[in-house]
C-alpha cells in the first residue's frame, strides 16, 4: 500500500538499493556456495532470514548452494537413542549405528527444514546429499574415525542443472564411497569446501558463531592471502576449531575458488552484508 510513513527512512532504504547496484552486477551469474552449520541454526526465525538471504540472492541473479551441518541435531537424537559419540580432532568417530543416525538426521530433518525455509520465502529448493546423482563420493579420512568420509570425486553436473532450472541445490554431508553400499558422514565444511572447489566458485562464505579470524590482539582481519593463513597456523594464532575451516579455505582456494569468507552468521543478514555492501563482514582469504 502506498502511504506517507514518516516512521522509517525509506529514502535510505532507497538509496541502500541504489547503492547495492554495483554489487548486483558483480555477482550475477556468480557461484556462492554457502556453509550453514548447525549452531548457526538456531531457532525458526534464524532459519527464515537466513532462507530469506539465500532467495534473495538467487532472485537477483546469483546461483547460491547452501551446504548444511547438523552436528547438534545429531548429537540430540544420539543421546535419545542412548548412543554415545565423541569428536577426534574436530570429527565425529562414526560407527555403523552412528552413520545411520548422521543420515537419517542430516538428509531428513535438517535438509527438509531447510528446503522448507527457503519455500516459504518463495524460492524453489531441491535438498540432496553426496549420493544423488554421485556428487561426492568418498573414501575413509582415517582409521580411527570410523566411517568419516574424505572427497576423492566430484560430480557437480547436477548443481549446474539446477541452477540452469532455477532451483536452490541444499546439500546434506553424506556421501557414497567406491563401494555404494558404503554411506560417509562428512564433515559440514569440508563437503562446502569439496563442492566449492569442484564448482570453481566465486565465493564460499563459512558462517560460523565467531566474528572471524582474529590477529594476535585480538582484532578481526578483514583480508588474508593463503600465505597469511600459513604463518599465522605456523606461529599458533590462528589455533583450535578456526585450523579446520582456515585449511579448508585453502584447499578450496587450491582448487580455482575465488574468495573464501569466514563469517559470523549471527548478524543479521550476514551474507547480504558481505556480498551487497561495501563492508563485508568477517575474514576473506583470497590469492
Ligand atoms: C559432522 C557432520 C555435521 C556437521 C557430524 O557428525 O557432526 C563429522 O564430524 P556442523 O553443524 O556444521 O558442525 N561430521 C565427520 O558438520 O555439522
Amino acid at each position: 500500500m502506498r502511504r506517507q510513513n514518516m516512521d522509517r527512512d525509506w529514502i535510505a532504504t532507497a538509496r541502500t538499493l541504489s547503492e547495492a547496484l554495483p554489487y548486483l552486477q558483480r555477482y550475477a551469474g556468480a557461484i556462492v556456495v554457502v556453509k550453514f552449520g548447525g549452531n548457526a541454526m538456531g531457532d525458526a526465525d534464524a532459519m527464515a532470514e537466513f532462507a530469506r538471504d539465500i532467495v534473495l540472492m538467487r532472485q537477483v541473479g546469483v546461483n547460491p548452494v547452501v551446504v548444511h551441518g547438523g552436528g547438534p541435531m545429531i548429537n540430540d537424537l544420539l543421546k535419545r537413542l542412548n548412543i554415545e559419540s565423541r569428536f577426534v580432532r574436530g570429527k565425529r568417530v562414526t560407527d555403523q549405528a552412528t552413520v545411520e543416525v548422521v543420515e537419517m538426521v542430516l538428509t531428513g530433518l535438517v535438509n527438509k527444514r531447510i528446503v522448507q525455509a527457503i519455500m516459504d520465502e518463495g524460492g524453489r529448493a531441491v535438498g540432496l546429499s553426496g549420493k544423488d546423482d554421485d556428487l561426492m563420493v568418498c573414501e575413509a579420512d582415517d582409521p580411527e574415525l570410523g566411517f568419516v568420509g574424505r572427497p576423492i570425486e566430484m560430480n557437480v553436473q547436477v548443481l549446474r542443472d539446477l541452477f540452469t532450472a532455477g532451483i536452490i541445490p541444499v546439500v546434506a554431508p553424506v556421501a557414497t564411497g567406491m563401494d555404494p553400499l558404503e554411506t560417509f558422514n562428512v564433515n559440514g565444511d569440508t563437503a562446502a569446501g569439496a563442492i566449492a572447489g569442484a564448482l570453481k566458485a566465486d565465493r564460499l562464505l563459512l558462517l560460523t558463531d565467531v566474528t572471524g579470524v582474529k590477529n594476535k590482539d585480538g582484532d578481526v582481519v578483514t583480508e588474508m592471502t593463503p600465505d597469511d593463513v600459513n604463518r599465522m597456523i605456523a606461529d599458533g594464532t590462528i589455533a583450535g576449531g578456526m585450523i579446520p575451516k582456515t585449511e579448508t579455505a585453502l584447499q578450496a582456494i587450491e582448487k580455482g575458488v575465488r574468495g573464501v569468507v569466514i563469517i559470523d552468521g549471527r548478524v543479521p543478514n550476514a551474507c547480504l552484508l558481505e556480498l551487497f555492501t561495501e563492508h563485508g563482514s568477517g575474514s576473506l582469504i583470497r590469492p
